[in-house]
């Protein structure tokens, strides 16, 4: 079975004026979708990889023949991290500001909910050049904040993805151009954080 592109579960405008129609449009219908399409040709190589779920390869990427590892590193995490992406997004102030279970797990984790976005915030502008900041649930049930390059996913390390923000240029650069700060530091208002909420218990 062939990955295919995820609708998005909002209009290309929705996050407008946080990002722009157009990066959103780009970003989904010709990075993403790139990724998918490498995928499935990389996949199509190795029905046995192709057999298990995408998770699990990149949780194994060992497991992975060598031929196509690099190839579903780069583009399963694509995929993944793309899908994760859309879904952790909604139109601005939402007013949905993280409550209960996941309010105390980030502030047990990171001292407070702002002290979070500034250690999430300064992952995702050390990241050098191309990659993504990620809040993640370590196998032992904490919080960690941290960034990861290119597309890898924290999967890849054993974590559990909740939070991912997307610092590659081609995410913000039509209206941010080099201002990677500005684009980070208004994010926020877009998170859906029920989203977030609801992949605390993921294993
Ligand atoms: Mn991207």
């Amino acid at each position: 079975m062939e990955y295919t592109l995820p609708a998005l579960p909002y209009d290309y405008d929705a996050l407008e004026p946080v990002i722009d129609r157009q990066t959103m449009e780009i970003h989904h219908t010709k990075h993403h979708q790139a990724y998918i399409t490498n995928l499935n040709a990389a996949l199509a190589k190795d029905p046995t990889s192709a057999e298990k779920p995408l998770e699990e390869l990149l949780k194994h990427l060992d497991t992975v023949p060598e031929e196509i590892r690099t190839t579903v590193q780069n583009n399963g995490g694509g995929h993944a991290n793309h899908t994760l992406f859309w879904s952790s997004m909604q139109q601005p102030n939402m007013q949905n500001d993280p409550t209960g279970e996941l309010l105390e797990a980030v502030g047990g984790a990171f001292g407070s909910l702002d002290a979070f976005k500034t250690e999430f915030g300064n992952a995702a502008m050390s990241r050098f050049g191309s990659g993504w900041a990620w809040l993640v649930k370590k196998s032992n049930g904490s919080l960690a904040a941290y960034s990861l390059p290119n597309q890898d996913s924290p999967l890849m390390q054993g974590d559990i993805p909740l939070l991912g923000l997307d610092v590659w240029e081609h995410a913000y650069y039509l209206k941010y151009q080099n201002r990677r700060a500005e684009y980070v530091a208004t994010w926020w208002q877009v998170v859906n954080w029920e989203t977030v909420a609801s992949r605390l218990h993921q294993m």
